[in-house]
Order: C-alpha cells, then structure tokens, then sequence
C-alpha cells in the first residue's frame, strides 16, 4: 500500500499504522487525514487484521495540526476550524475509538496537541521513557480537540485535566503512567518490540470478545449502573454466540490451548 504520509502493513493478523512526517513531528496536514482515514477504513474492512498499532516514525510521536497550514497573512481570513475538526479530528478519533479490534498506540516521542490526545482514544497506550505529553492548545489560544476535554478529566480527575489544558505544561511519560493517563512506559530501545508483542499476543485472541470488552468500557463511562448491568446482559449474550467462545471452552474443557478465530 503506497502512502506519502503514513507506513501502513497488516502482517499476521497486525495492522502497523506510523505517522511519517518526521521532519514535522509527524504533524497532520490534510493529506495525511486522507491517508489515515484510508488506512483506518481498510483496518476496519480487512478480514485478516485482527489488532492495530498507532505509533510514529522519528524523534515524536505527533505535533497535532500542521500549523504551517494555520499561518495566515495580516488581514486575510482565518480557516474555520470547527470544520476542520468536523472534517478531519473527530471522524478519525471516532474512527479510533470505534473500530471492533483493539488498538494498541506506541507514543515514541513527544505528542502535542491533537497528538497528545489521539493516543488517548487507543485502548492500551505504551509511551517510550523519553516521550512526552503537551496539551499545547492554550498556547496558541485554542482549545484541547480530538476528545481530550472528555478524556482527560475522566482519565486523571478535573484538577489534573484542567492544570493540564490551562497550562499546557510537558507531562513526562513516567507522570503520565503515575496519573493513569496511559498504561505503561517502556524504555525508548524497546517500545516498538514490547508493542509489537503486545500486538502479536492480541492477533491470537478472541477478536470480537475483546470488541466487546472494548465496548462496554467504552459505554461504562456514560451508563448508570443499571444501565451497564443490561449492556453486559446484551453484550454476553453476542459474546456467547461467537465461534471463539465455543473453541474457549472445548479447548479449556480439552486441556489444550485454543485456537481462536476472532470470529
Ligand atoms: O487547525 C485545526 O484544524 C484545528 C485543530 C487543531 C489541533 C491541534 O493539534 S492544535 C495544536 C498544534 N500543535 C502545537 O501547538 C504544537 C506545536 N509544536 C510544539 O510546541 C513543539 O514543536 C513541540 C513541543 C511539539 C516539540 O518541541 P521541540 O523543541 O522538541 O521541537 P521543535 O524544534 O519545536 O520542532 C521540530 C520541527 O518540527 C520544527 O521544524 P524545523 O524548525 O526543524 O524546520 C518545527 O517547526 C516542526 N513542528 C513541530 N510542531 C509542528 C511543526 N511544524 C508544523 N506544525 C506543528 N504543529
């Protein structure tokens, strides 16, 4: 698959998607929206992609937007960036948070902005050692995008979410995993390999059992009790139906290791 922007592969069941404008910090022009997009909707429709890893080449993660593209002359109209984020943000954080697989993102370096946020709509986030988290949006007169001022106070509490955007100090990596804002840090060396076997182990998996994890969780954070009791209810009963689940079973039942499908 030929991208100018992105490195994208699906091999053994994982699909490696890395941001590739490293000169930029991998910051997101339109093009590269197209090319993420595309590449998630192939994720989505591929039959043999069964994980995704989000990750980035060079010395960052990702900057957010191309600010290039946001330096107007004096007088000239400004872009309207609600449809910026109409267009381009929010379809690709939904993308993200939607996608019936889980999504592994490898933060390999400094993430700001929209960047900062987007690793925040993955399931398991890996950060390397030397990687950073700036939600720099303050600094320029914006706001944080990409679903960070419904993430953040729900993943570090309304204090930290509001120090973090109003302030828009750098988070290290190992703060971050200290304030539950990511799952784990990784020394830089080994992020790529420990995300790659994170990745590999989760090919093996009941794909669309863990879609259902994922969606679930997903939906705790808006549910009642009650409300999340029934989703479990109506959740299990699809998980029940699944050929992995019959293969979990006859496997644990045969004293041998399973061999899921993902179906
Ligand atoms: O506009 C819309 O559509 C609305 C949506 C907005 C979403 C957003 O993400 S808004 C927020 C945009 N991002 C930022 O404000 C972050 C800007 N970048 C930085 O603050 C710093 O670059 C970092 C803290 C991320 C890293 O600092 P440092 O010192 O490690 O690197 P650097 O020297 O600043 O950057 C290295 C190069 O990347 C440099 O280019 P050069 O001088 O080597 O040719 C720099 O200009 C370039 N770069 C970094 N970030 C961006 C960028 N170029 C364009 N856009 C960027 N966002």
């Amino acid at each position: 698959m030929n991208f100018e922007h992105i490195l994208f592969s699906i091999e053994d069941g994982v699909a490696l998607l890395s941001l590739n404008r490293p000169d930029q910090l991998n910051s997101f022009n339109a093009k590269m929206h197209g090319e993420v997009r595309e590449a998630l909707k192939l994720v989505r429709q591929s039959e043999e992609a069964r994980v995704l890893l989000l990750t980035g080449e060079g010395r960052g993660f990702c900057a957010g937007q191309d600010l290039s593209d946001r330096n107007v002359a004096p007088g000239a109209e400004m872009p309207d960036l609600g449809e910026s984020i109409e267009k381009f943000y929010n379809p690709m954080i939904r993308a993200l948070r939607d996608l019936p697989l889980p999504v592994i993102c490898a933060v390999n370096g400094v993430a700001a902005g929209a960047g900062a946020n987007i690793p925040l709509a993955c399931d398991l986030v890996l950060a390397a050692r030397s990687a950073s988290f700036i939600q720099a949006f303050c600094k320029i007169g914006l706001i944080p995008d990409s679903g960070g001022t419904w993430t953040l106070p729900r993943l570090v509490g309304m204090a930290r979410a509001k120090a973090l955007a109003l302030l828009g100090n750098r988070l290290s990596a190992e703060q971050a995993e200290q304030w539950g804002l990511i799952y784990q840090v990784v020394d830089d060396a080994n992020l790529r390999d420990e995300a790659l076997k994170l990745a590999r182990h989760l090919a093996t998996q009941p794909t669309y059992g863990l879609a259902l994890i994922k969606r679930s969780l997903n939906a705790s954070l808006n549910n009642s009790f009650d409300e999340q009791l029934e989703l479990e209810r109506d959740l299990q009963r699809l998980a029940g139906r699944s050929e992995d689940y019959r293969e979990g079973v006859g496997a644990f039942m045969e004293k041998r290791t399973p061999s899921f499908k993902g179906r």
